[in-house]
């Protein structure tokens, strides 16, 4: 690792390169070329735009429970910016900004959370494993896909997320260890973003940081400052270009908030007050600093601005029109892709489903 990256985590030390109002470190900044930067604006742009409709198309009663990702995008489309072509993302069901930063479309992640499971088909040629819903179990996944990588001598890398809550999970223990112990070309992002549901840090750990808990696995830590995008990507790549050299894995902790509810299902107003959630939102949207970061550069301006919240309102609009329109799974659909072969006790739900519905 470039030894200018180098933060002690004994220390709680967090990497930090861009301020909320764009200055940024000019030593610590990687230089990454305008067209990525660019490009990287973009999809947390379009995040942000998907995560508002969507809680907009819950509450009106056309979509189900939904988890927002605002607040996190840096974090997610920082490291997936990290990733090549033949490395794989396993996420969980917050990471929608890393899954549309990826080439997932923004119908079918309209479409998983309208109850169409097609829309957790990736298509070919797109890296991803399907959104995870049980909390700290794709950090098991993406340690044996690791694992698997090295069996058949793969110089890939797997970039894999879990909240901090998820963070108390046995499935944790379990794969950091194992990753420590077989050297899995795995890179885990805790997405720090302050609750699991209504739970606060202190309550989940008596921990001083998670990162720290690297230590104890004898894998290389990191803590990152998860609104700054640059500093993310940059603790994400060296992380990712170490896994696939073998030179071990990484767990990241990646500081953020999350602006929304846990999901819709919700009510934080119970667990957090109103000026807590101004304050920081305030103070460090990771969009708003990326977008001050851009204007620092000379490379964004209000009319560039307008012109790309303009689109992405349309896209995001034409998704959820797409997947609205989309007609619904067959029934059958429920039964499949769990067993290779169909259990007789499933088969006889399906027959009696059908015998009922009079052959529906
Ligand atoms: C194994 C398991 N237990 C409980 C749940 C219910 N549940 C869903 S999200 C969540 C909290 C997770 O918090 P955290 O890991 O911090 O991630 P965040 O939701 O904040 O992204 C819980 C308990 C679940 N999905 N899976």
């Amino acid at each position: 690792m470039d030894e200018k990256y180098l933060f002690n985590v004994k220390k709680g030390e967090t990497l930090h390169i861009v301020d909320q109002d764009g200055t940024y470190d000019q030593d610590l900044d990687p230089g990454i070329p305008e067209e990525t930067l660019l490009k990287m604006y973009r999809m947390m742009v379009l995040t942000r735009t998907y995560d508002e409709k969507a809680i907009k198309l819950q509450r009106a009663g056309r979509m189900g429970t939904y988890p927002p990702c605002s607040g996190q995008e840096a974090t997610q489309a920082g490291s997936v910016f990290a990733l090549k072509k033949d490395d794989w993302l396993v996420p969980s069901y917050r990471d929608i900004c890393s899954m549309i930063t990826l080439g997932i479309s923004m119908k079918d992640l309209f479409l998983v959370w309208m109850g169409d499971d097609n829309g957790n088909r990736i298509p070919e040629g797109i890296n991803s494993l399907p959104i995870n819903i049980v909390v700290g179990s794709q950090l098991l996944h993406a340690t044996g896909f690791a694992w698997a990588a090295n069996i058949k001598k793969e110089n890939i890398a797997v970039l894999t997320y879990v909240g901090d809550g998820g963070t108390s999970r046995g499935d944790f223990h379990t794969s950091l260890n194992f990753a420590g112990v077989f050297n899995v070309p795995a890179v885990y992002i805790i997405e720090n973003n302050g609750f699991a549901i209504s739970t606060r840090n202190k309550q989940e750990t008596h921990a001083e940081t998670l990162a720290q808990k690297a230590l104890s696995y004898g894998i290389r830590g990191c803590r990152v400052d998860g609104m700054d995008v640059i500093a993310v990507y940059v603790a994400a790549k060296e992380a990712l270009d170490r896994a696939r050299k073998k030179e071990g894995p990484t767990l990241i902790e990646s500081l953020c908030y999350r602006f929304g509810p846990h999901t819709t299902s919700d009510n934080p107003d119970l667990y957090r007050t109103k000026e807590e959630l101004e304050k920081i939102m305030s103070k460090t949207d990771p969009v708003v600093r990326f977008k001050n970061y851009l204007i620092k550069k000379g490379i964004w301006d209000d009319k560039k601005e307008s012109s790309l919240q303009e689109e992405a309102g349309d896209l995001v609009n034409k998704a959820a029109k797409e997947a609205e329109e989309t007609p619904p799974p067959k029934f059958e659909e429920l039964f499949e892709n769990v067993f290779g072969n169909m259990p007789d006790y499933l088969q006889d739900e399906i027959d009696h489903y059908r015998k009922v519905s009079g052959g529906e």
